[in-house]
């Protein structure tokens, strides 16, 4: 069995190739572009198993893609490479069009050629857009994406539904809720609160704070792909959901909680534009067909996940003090202009 991963070097993929070689005999091929997100560090672990290898390399180059499956033969993909920053998104959308749709596209054109026997699409509850009334995301909910990033991930849904029934690709589709745990660029919300108040900054929520997110630890995740990937059904979307569903200002209040830092960091900024209020999952059909089941308690998870950070400084304090500061001072310089506040 030899399986492609794309985007193996960013958070949910550097757990999830950890993972596999772990809880199975599978050999994992990593193609990564190693954009700003992409770090080898997170797979510094395991460079010398020799189940594993990484290639450099972009979704959207075909004929790296046409080489790299005459030469590995594969039997599965899993796709997590994306630009997968909502704010980014907002700033700048071309690179997602880039990367989530035509990365895609190019990725299922290559794997119908070859005939792999599997195409597993990441992909996220945010394709559903928000539950403001209430109710949960199931797989029969109509795709409403807000941001750019959503579109881009909900265009990229809809052409590998198109793969299956046009070319009989046998493609699986996931959306899953927010991940946290190691390895999370600090730029997403949990890493940012824990990085931040290590270092005494302000710690900026946006809004009023009460908008729901539906948390899962990213090994729960991981452990819902490898099953999909074993058993899942072509054809078929597969919802995956922690079921901790906080608002961000609550969330942020229990890190600081844990970490014994002040409330007095937080502060208030202006809103993200066409911020999804809620977001709900209902895991139902992969608990029932799949028999998956969460295997992390929400609070225990989150005490691990910033021990982690707080052991790993060198991580994120390489990451914070290279090309992550531009966009900080850009984006937050600008929300943070509209109150005022000085960073
Ligand atoms: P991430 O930003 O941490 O990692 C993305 C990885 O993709 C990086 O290693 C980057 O170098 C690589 N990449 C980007 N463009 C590429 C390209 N053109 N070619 C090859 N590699 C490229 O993202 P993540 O949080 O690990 O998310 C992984 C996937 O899971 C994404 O598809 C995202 O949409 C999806 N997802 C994420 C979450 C979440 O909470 N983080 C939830 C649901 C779904
Ligand atoms: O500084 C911040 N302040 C703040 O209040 C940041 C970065 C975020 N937020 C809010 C916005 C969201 O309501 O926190 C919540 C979580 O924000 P992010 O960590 O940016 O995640 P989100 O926008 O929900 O998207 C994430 O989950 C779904 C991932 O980034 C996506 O890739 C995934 O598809």
């Amino acid at each position: 069995m030899i399986l492609l991963v794309t985007g193996g070097a960013g958070f949910i993929g550097s757990n999830f190739i950890k993972h596999i070689l772990k809880e199975t005999g599978w050999r994992v091929v990593n193609l990564d572009k190693l954009t700003y997100a992409g770090n080898l560090e997170n797979l510094a672990d395991v460079e010398d198993n020799s189940r594993y290898s990484f290639v450099r390399g972009d979704i959207t180059d075909s004929e790296l893609l046409k080489d790299l499956f005459k030469h590995y033969d594969f039997n599965m993909v899993i796709n997590f490479a994306a630009e997968s920053h909502v704010d980014r998104s907002i700033e700048n959308s071309a690179p997602f069009i880039n990367t989530n749709i035509l990365g895609t596209q190019m990725l299922l054109d290559t794997a119908c050629k070859h005939g792999v026997k599997k195409f597993l699409q990441v992909s996220t509850d945010e394709v559903y857009g928000s539950l403001d009334d209430g109710g949960f995301f199931t797989e029969g909910t109509p795709l409403a994406p807000n941001s750019p990033y959503s579109a881009s991930k909900a265009s990229a849904d809809l052409l590998c539904r198109a793969y299956f029934k046009t070319h009989g690709l046998q493609v699986v589709i996931t959306r899953c809720s927010n991940n946290f745990g190691p390895y999370q660029f600090p730029e997403k919300l949990i890493p940012l609160v824990v990085t931040n108040a290590l270092e005494g900054r302000p710690i900026p929520v946006y809004g009023d704070g009460m908008n729901v997110r539906d948390w899962i630890y990213v090994l729960d995740h991981c452990e819902a792909l490898r099953l999909v990937l074993d058993k899942g059904r072509a054809g078929e979307i597969y919802n995956i959901g922690g079921g901790a569903r906080v608002t961000n200002l609550s969330l942020v209040k229990m890190i600081l909680d844990i970490l014994g830092k002040p409330e007095t960091l937080i502060t208030f900024v202006g809103d993200r534009p066409g911020h999804d209020r809620r977001y709900a999952v209902d895991p139902a059909k992969i608990m029932d067909e799949l028999g998956w089941r969460r295997g992390y308690d929400f609070k225990e998870a989150m005490h691990k996940t910033v021990a982690w950070y707080l052991e790993n400084e060198g991580w994120w304090r390489r990451i914070k003090s290279g090309e992550y500061l531009d966009y900080y001072n850009r984006w937050y310089g600008k929300l943070a202009g509209e109150k005022d506040i000085k960073w």
